[in-house]
């Protein structure tokens, strides 16, 4: 293990190397972002390098097909392999039945698509993601279609958030898919996660959000006392 510079970077490292040990002999293998996901694929690019031999791995976005591709990991993408073994990917918020938020990366779309075309999505966090209800800690990042961006930010205000264009410096954030994000804030927290994420869904030019509802199957969590996993 590595150069951690602070105990939380150590937990994710271990939560990372512990999803490595589950990638198999000539897996397809989904490949998350973000600094969680990022040591998974560092893992990953170690037991390749010992001697592991996969099939292949997508990436979730072009952040982590640079890192994968440069550490020697063998890529491949949802035409060839439209079906991935294992999808392991970061989060930001996970509740207790493993519903999560996640794009504070903004990588929500390819996200949600790796992790629907796995047969099975395991998280790997630390500690700090485990919330009792979502939307507390962390806005709820939306995708949208920049034509639609003033009329849908309206819509989502109106079911009562406050919403937020996501900035990179004075520009807005450009997702890969060339699309903007909204980071909607909702004061009192997400009660029902199924039925906003249907209500954000039949607003036109809304393309993703990042509600990941009952799609994980497991949860790896790294933390002071080593690993711990939910499912
Ligand atoms: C991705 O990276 C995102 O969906 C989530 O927003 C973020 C988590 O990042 P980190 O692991 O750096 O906290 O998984």
């Amino acid at each position: 293990m590595s150069s951690a510079t602070n105990p939380q970077d150590t937990w994710k490292q271990l939560a990372g190397a512990a999803a490595a040990e589950l990638v198999e002999e000539g897996m397809v293998v989904g490949l998350g972002t973000g600094s969680t996901a990022s040591h998974f694929v560092q893992a990953l690019a170690q037991r390749i390098q010992q001697g592991l031999h996969i099939t292949g791995a997508v990436a979730s976005s072009q952040a982590t097909y640079t890192l994968a591709a440069d550490l020697g990991i063998p890529l491949t993408d949802l035409d060839t392999h439209p079906e991935l073994d294992i999808y392991i990917d970061g989060a930001d918020e996970i509740d207790p039945q493993l519903c999560l938020i996640k794009g504070a990366g903004g990588a929500l779309l390819r996200e949600k698509i790796l992790a629907s075309s796995a047969r099975r999505f395991v998280v790997v966090a630390d500690p700090t993601k485990r919330v009792e209800q979502l939307g507390h800690h962390y806005p709820l990042p939306v995708e949208v279609i920049p034509l639609a961006l003033t009329p849908i930010s309206r819509k989502i205000a109106n079911l009562g958030a406050q919403v937020k264009l996501r900035h990179a410096g004075a520009a807005p954030f450009i997702t890969d898919n060339h699309n903007f994000i909204l980071d909607c804030t909702f004061p009192q927290g997400i009660s029902d996660p199924g039925a906003l994420n249907a209500r954000l869904h039949a607003i036109v030019g809304l393309v993703e959000t990042g509600l990941f509802i009952d799609m994980a199957q497991q949860v790896i969590v790294g933390g002071p006392d080593g690993v711990q996993v939910f499912q």
